[in-house]
């Protein structure tokens, strides 16, 4: 690991190849980072205290006690209230979007999507959780940002990234310009630059999908999951199945080793589940950024149209050649 550069020297030294580079995206990105500081710490005492418990239940003290996602939600929007550079914050755990109106955030420009704790229900079993976000420019030149800064297609998106709380907990994001991943070295307490310049694997050899759910998937779907169990040498198949229930688990083992990621519509979730702003876009962000590929289906997922702030998608998502082959499979398929 580089321990010589830390998140903040890094952004700041990149703050050149920023479309606007006035520092405040920087200052954004920096903002995240000690927010996410703040949520490992909290994520790494899940055991010891009650935070994995339904909001208002109580620690061993007694207190009251937030769920560890609203706590991490607390933290994001402290973060970026605090920092004076954020107009609108649109989380998951909210319903609305939250307009940001303090003095020091009256010239602010930018729209932070965030899902601050995906793979909540993985916290009691000790599997590894994420914090995603994503952030847009605002489009409106005056007054206050409006509702079509925040509907803005994935493809402008200016900044994107994700931490994955795990056996070490990483930053990794992306300005458009590579994406580079920083592992939090405890004993500093600082994000480190641990893999420059990240590049998924064209192809790999894990395929990652709830096949639980086999029977409500399209015959398309079902068609490549065979073509992934098939025995082939030339492709290496069958492939293996890894599926953790975190997003950004089982996506950040694809951009370190090669691998796809699906969550198809399902007869029972006719949209997808997953969310298109603070989870689908942003992911796919990333990963094109390292070379993969990132789709519903049929469609470039940043190239999905944006009419509600909570709107589900479907995704598959990884590789680039695997995604391509199951977007064959699939429109060959499904027609
Ligand atoms: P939670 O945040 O409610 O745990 O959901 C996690 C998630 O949004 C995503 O991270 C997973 O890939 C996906 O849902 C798992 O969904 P299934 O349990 O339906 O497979």
């Amino acid at each position: 690991m580089n321990t010589n550069t830390t998140l903040g020297q890094f952004i700041i030294e990149k703050q050149s190849d920023f479309p606007y580079a006035k520092g405040e995206l920087s200052r954004l990105l920096r903002d995240i980072g000690i927010a996410a500081k703040i949520v490992n710490r909290e994520v790494n005492k899940v055991g010891l205290v009650n935070l994995s418990g339904d909001a208002g239940s109580t620690n061993i003290q007694g207190e009251g006690q937030k769920k560890l996602d609203v706590y991490a939600n607390e933290q994001f929007l402290l973060a970026l209230q605090s920092g004076g550079e954020c107009c609108i914050v649109v989380s998951e755990e909210d319903e609305d979007y939250i307009h940001i109106s303090s003095e020091i955030s009256k010239n602010a420009k930018y729209i932070v999507a965030i899902d601050p704790l995906d793979g909540f229900s993985n916290i009691d079993v000790n599997v590894s959780v994420g914090t995603i976000f994503s952030i847009y420019r605002r489009k409106s030149t005056a007054g206050q940002a409006v509702i079509s800064d925040v509907l803005q297609r994935g493809t402008e998106q200016v900044a994107a990234g994700y931490v994955i709380y795990g056996s070490s907990t990483m930053l990794v994001y992306t300005t458009g310009k590579g994406v580079n991943g920083f592992t939090l070295d405890s004993s500093i307490g600082e994000f480190c630059l641990s893999h420059p310049d990240m590049k998924i694997p064209a192809d790999g050899h894990i395929y990652s999908i709830n096949e639980g759910f086999y029977a409500h998937f399209s015959n398309g779907i079902k068609k490549f999951i065979k073509y992934c169990q098939v025995e082939d040498d030339q492709t290496h198949r069958p492939y293996s199945l890894r599926y953790t229930g975190s997003m950004v688990a089982d996506i950040h083992r694809s951009l370190i080793k090669g691998g796809i990621f699906i969550y198809p519509i399902t007869s029972h979730a006719p949209k997808g589940k997953l969310r298109l702003v603070y989870e689908c876009n942003p992911m796919a962000f990333i990963v094109e950024q390292a070379g993969g590929k990132a789709s519903d289906c049929y469609q470039r997922i940043m190239e999905i149209d944006v009419q509600d702030i909570h709107q589900r998608s479907a995704i598959m998502i990884g590789s680039f050649n695997m995604v391509s082959k199951a977007e064959q499979i699939i429109s060959e398929t499904d027609k």
